[in-house]
């Protein structure tokens, strides 16, 4: 890095520079960028300002609101409300997708999980944010439903933002994986991983390992077959395991449970995002049977099994639950 480093700002103008990137992406990041510093500097500070706990309600899958998940919502949707870049936004924590700013040309559609891992945020664990942006396909005035109710191949866009040790911003266009970390006193995101390539082994496998009796018995093979070879690391927040995965190697997986017969984690704002970074990488995403980028999403909020990760490790998962063993 040179003496000033690069910021996002001044990367996202290079790229609508040199490779005429829409000017209208490079905002919507500048504008995912400010919504993360926000949520960074209030998760922070949650604990001083009364954003710890619960509110109360389920959300619109059923899970517990965290005042976190609440604020983090708005948070976006402020951020990109009359900005004119973004037509709809579909997010873990409303029911039904929000039509932004009708009337206007906006041409991009925003899946967001804005606050991952929200059970961790009482104990200063780390969370995070998924984003996924698609080009809007319909014309006039509103956008629909089905305007997010997408192939993740479809993708133009995709990244998340970790609030662990740092604050990081890591995202692609489908042209590699770049990450940038937030200087908090500069208030800045400055370039700190440059083209991340994600090794095609690792060494550590992420699963909550409580729900083992639960699993496919090819699954439990699968993990008797890696504890033997690796170790063990579960944070409770998807980035914060996609992103080691990313970096060092290994492998997160949430298969179908009891409770959740399709998997846990959301297709639209979860489960394909995160595919198309680890993808771009040089990685794997996969429900163990199916590549997640060829999902065509029925509805909003529809969950997907999750195995991710770097390429060989996923593929082996793959393997072992058609055969139960290494092939
Ligand atoms: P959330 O978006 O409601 O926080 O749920 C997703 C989270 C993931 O970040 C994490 O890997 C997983 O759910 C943890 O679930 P569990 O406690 O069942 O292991
Ligand atoms: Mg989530």
């Amino acid at each position: 890095m040179n003496e000033l480093g690069i910021t996002l700002n001044r990367y996202l103008w290079q790229q609508h520079q040199q490779l005429k990137q829409p000017s209208e992406l490079s905002m919507l990041f500048g504008q995912m960028g400010f919504a993360a510093k926000i949520l960074s500097r209030e998760i922070s500070r949650a604990a001083l300002v009364g954003l710890l706990g619960l509110v109360g309600e389920k959300n619109a899958t059923g899970d517990a609101q965290k005042k976190l998940d609440v604020f983090g919502n708005e948070t976006v949707i402020a951020a990109f409300s009359q900005t004119g870049l973004v037509a709809a936004i579909a997010s873990e924590e409303l029911d039904e997708v929000q039509f932004i700013d009708c009337g206007n040309e906006a041409q991009y559609i925003l899946c967001i999980d804005p606050l991952d891992g929200s059970s961790n945020t009482d104990t200063g664990s780390p969370v995070g944010t998924i984003f996924g942006i698609y080009r809007r396909n319909s014309r006039g005035n509103c956008a629909t439903e089905e305007d997010a109710l997408r192939q993740g191949t479809e993708l133009v866009a995709a990244g998340y933002v970790l609030y662990g040790t740092s604050t990081v911003l890591v995202y692609t266009c489908g042209n590699g994986v770049n990450g940038f970390t937030l200087d908090p006193n500069l208030g800045e995101f400055l370039l700190s991983h440059a083209n991340i390539r994600a090794p095609e082994e690792g060494k550590v496998y992420s699963a909550n390992l409580s729900y083992y009796r639960e699993w496919h018995p090819h699954t439990q093979k699968f993990v008797d077959h890696l504890s033997d070879r690796q170790t063990l690391r579960y944070t409770g927040a998807l980035v914060a395991d996609v992103h080691r995965s990313l970096l060092e190697g290994g492998i997160y997986f949430y298969p179908p449970t009891d409770k959740h017969e399709e998997g846990k984690l959301r297709l639209l704002y979860e489960c394909a995002p995160l595919a198309f970074v680890v993808e771009q990488a040089g990685g794997s995403a996969s429900t163990g049977k199916q590549r997640i980028l060829d999902i065509q999403a029925q509805s909003i909020h529809q969950r997907s099994p999750l195995v991710i990760g770097s390429h060989r490790t996923v593929a082996l998962y793959e393997t072992f639950l058609k055969t139960g063993s290494s092939g």
